[in-house]
């Protein structure tokens, strides 16, 4: 690994022990498998294959041509769908190339709004989409306190449907800690004429392993990043009805895209293969309890849980129940130096700005991967609750980052040390 590039070499090092010896509880990140990483790493990055198999621009592609077609193939198996495309560079990349496929400049789109668990691509109007298309947004109900509130609004959005006629209706979210049922989503579209996308990237692996809804037979598109739950290389992918794979496939490539990545395709297909196997339903559920038993101590330390708790992946604390002084933006700091990785996040509702917020974002795929189950994420809960009591007291700081290179050492996702 970055033989002869010593400064490099040191780097890449230093992150691998980073991610050894922290908490990685980012919800949209995770630890991908060797042959994972040996596939973004192989030969297959020094070839150029503007198009698609069998229908390329350049010569020399017809081990290429294999390769793409068996991430294809794999994807479109592991979850049921016509047809996929295994091209985006990314989720956003995805999306762009969705929306192109479907929709003129202009056209409304029905989406979650960002500050309620959207996303940037959901039509904010710092991003493309909401530059480029109408975007009407729906959101979540009011919080109540027994915890069944802070769902998404499925009024709401078969109103909005019925008065802005929009073209698309966009399903998914980045943090929202519920199951997301497609069906609805799907009858809505059907009453109102719209096309009805999946945005999956959160819970991809989640769907692939059996323990969330595959919105596959329900959307006209599902996007996805394969990063994620799903635990594969940094990428994204398209999958779609049989009547839209050329425009789908048209929009990826010429429309976005130039030259494919088919070392990252490469990894996709391991990836796809990986989250087909039993182990991968077995971690699927495993995800899933462990958020669970995290969301279940962090109410127990104090912190208000965004919908009273979790289905999924991931849990949204409001810190303003344990300390109204505290943002999202101070607690993240705090617990990066207590060696707790994860990230500030708005709640619904939030009167602070993105930058700073009054949540966190905590998720249990990674650490799920490195093996802990709930005992550790009760014991990760406390720590939180630990260092964000004791913020201002060094020496609680430092005994916290202790215990959290202690936990850790028990749990390394790579025992055997770099690749
Ligand atoms: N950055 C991703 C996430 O963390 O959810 C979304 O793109």
């Amino acid at each position: 690994m970055a033989a002869g590039d010593l400064e490099l070499q040191q780097l890449l090092e230093r992150e691998l022990e980073r991610q050894q010896t922290t908490l990685q509880l980012i919800a949209s990140e995770n630890f991908t498998s060797r042959a994972v990483m040996a596939a973004t790493g192989s030969v297959l990055t020094n070839k150029y294959s503007e198009g698609y198999p069998h229908k390329r621009y350049y010569g020399g592609n017809r081990v290429v041509d294999d390769v793409e077609d068996l991430a294809r193939q794999r994807a479109s198996r592991l979850f049921g769908a016509d047809h996929a495309n295994v091209q985006p560079h990314s989720g956003a990349s995805a999306n762009d190339a969705a929306y192109m496929a479907l929709l003129e400049p202009g056209d409304t789109v029905l989406a979650m709004r960002l500050d309620q668990g959207g996303h940037l691509t959901h039509g904010s109007p710092v991003n493309f989409s909401g530059q480029r298309y109408r975007f009407v947004a729906y959101g979540v109900t009011p919080a109540r306190p027994d915890g069944s509130g802070e769902r998404i609004d499925l009024d709401q959005v078969a109103e909005l449907a019925r008065t802005e006629r929009p073209k698309v209706i966009v399903a998914g979210a980045t943090a929202y800690p519920r199951t997301i049922d497609p069906q609805p989503f799907r009858s809505i579209a059907d009453d109102v004429g719209a096309r009805f996308l999946c945005d999956a990237a959160h819970p991809a692996g989640l769907i692939a392993g059996g323990a969330h809804p595959n919105p596959a037979p329900f959307a006209d598109v599902v996007t996805f990043t394969t990063h994620k739950t799903l635990r594969g290389p940094r990428g994204g992918a398209i999958l779609c009805r049989a009547e839209l794979a050329a425009d789908i496939d048209r929009a990826v490539f010429p429309g976005l895209q130039g030259g494919p990545l088919e070392h990252v395709i490469a990894a996709k297909a391991v990836a796809f293969h990986e989250a087909a196997q039993p182990s991968f339903r077995a971690y699927a559920a495993q995800v899933v309890a462990n958020a669970r038993a995290l969301a279940q101590a962090l109410a127990e330390e104090g912190f208000r849980l965004v919908s009273g708790g979790t289905d999924n992946h991931l849990v949204l604390v409001d810190l303003r129940s344990f300390d109204p002084d505290l943002t999202g933006k101070v607690a993240q700091e705090v617990l990066d130096g207590a060696g707790i990785t994860c990230n500030r996040n708005q709640i619904p509702g939030d009167p602070r700005s993105p930058f700073v917020t009054s949540g966190l974002r905590l998720g249990t795929p990674a650490m799920t991967t490195a093996g802990m189950g709930g005992p550790e994420m009760t014991e990760v809960a406390q720590l939180v609750g630990r260092a964000l009591r004791g913020r201002s007291d060094e020496s609680t700081l430092g005994a916290v980052a202790d215990e959290v290179r202690n936990l850790c050492a028990k749990f390394p996702p790579y025992p055997a040390g770099g690749h």
